[in-house]
């Protein structure tokens, strides 16, 4: 089934404008101050921010909806925190492996835009590249490379990607936990996970973290004018940087052994901005 977004007739921004105008009418939350999606491992970290006022099945909003997969689609949970400011909770992510094009990968973060978001806070699990990440670390964004080929941007519209990770927000992040490290995360299409050749090439060009989502929500959120936080949390080390070939159950193992830490960590950074 065709996604929504795969209509090259229909214009993105403005179905994100309408799934945002459904979010303020289903929630009660005229504005979202900041925006969260919550990747693998990170899901409970929603539980932590503060108070949920409204949590909506995303595939009651458009754009959201994949008939192909009814039920799979998660929330989009609207949480008053502490400091009064309404954070929007992203628990449905579209990646673009999906094979769904690059504007249903990025529909989350214009709709979050439209909402009022000024923040955007990316969080993924992915491998690690560097041995002593093993066992669970939470990695700060530096900068990204984008080895997807694509780009969310259409039109000959020359966005600029210096500082995409925020210095500001990182700083943030690093009063909260002065251990964080921070590494460049490369994108790959996926959803086979690299090579032991290809995780060396990525080395090579300067990556520190491999991964199939974020740059290219990254690419969207800094065209609508967002600071960006983007985190990882290790669940493994990549391809022939770790001796034993990954799983998907290990990655979910790592990702439920460090759920309380990092849930804590994140609630406690977001508690900042
Ligand atoms: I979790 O090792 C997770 N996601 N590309 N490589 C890529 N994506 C990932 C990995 C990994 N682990």
């Amino acid at each position: 089934m065709r996604h929504l977004l795969e209509d090259e007739n229909i214009d993105p921004f403005q179905i994100a404008q309408q799934a945002a105008d459904q979010i303020a009418d289903k929630s009660g939350v005229d504005e979202h101050q900041i925006a969260l999606t919550l990747g693998s491992g990170w899901a409970k970290a929603a539980d932590l921010l503060g108070e949920t006022v409204s949590e909506i099945p995303a595939a009651d909003i458009i754009g959201f909806s994949k008939p192909a997969v009814i039920g799979h689609g998660g929330t989009l949970r609207s949480i008053k925190l502490q400091n009064g400011k309404f954070a929007l909770v992203i628990g449905a992510r579209t990646h673009f492996y999906e094979n769904h094009g690059v504007r249903a990968v990025v529909h989350s973060v214009r709709t979050a835009a439209k909402t009022g978001a000024k923040v955007m806070v990316l969080t993924n699990g992915a491998g690690g590249i560097r041995p002593e990440w093993a066992g669970g670390a939470s990695v700060l964004i530096s900068d990204h490379i984008n080895l997807t080929a694509s780009s969310p941007l259409e039109g000959a519209n020359f966005v600029d990607l210096t500082d995409l990770y925020s210095k500001r927000l990182r700083a943030i992040a690093r009063e909260v936990d002065s251990s964080l490290d921070e590494g460049v995360y490369v994108q790959f299409r996926g959803p086979h996970y690299e090579t032991p050749a290809e995780v060396q090439m990525a080395k090579t060009i300067g990556g520190d973290i491999v991964g199939m989502s974020t740059a290219l929500e990254a690419i969207a959120a800094r065209e609508s004018g967002m600071e960006i936080l983007g985190m990882s949390l290790i669940t493994n080390l990549a391809a022939g940087i770790q001796s034993t070939p990954l799983s998907h159950s290990e990655v979910i193992e790592a990702g439920q052994a460090a759920e309380a830490r990092i849930s804590k960590l994140l609630a406690e950074i977001v508690g900042k901005i």
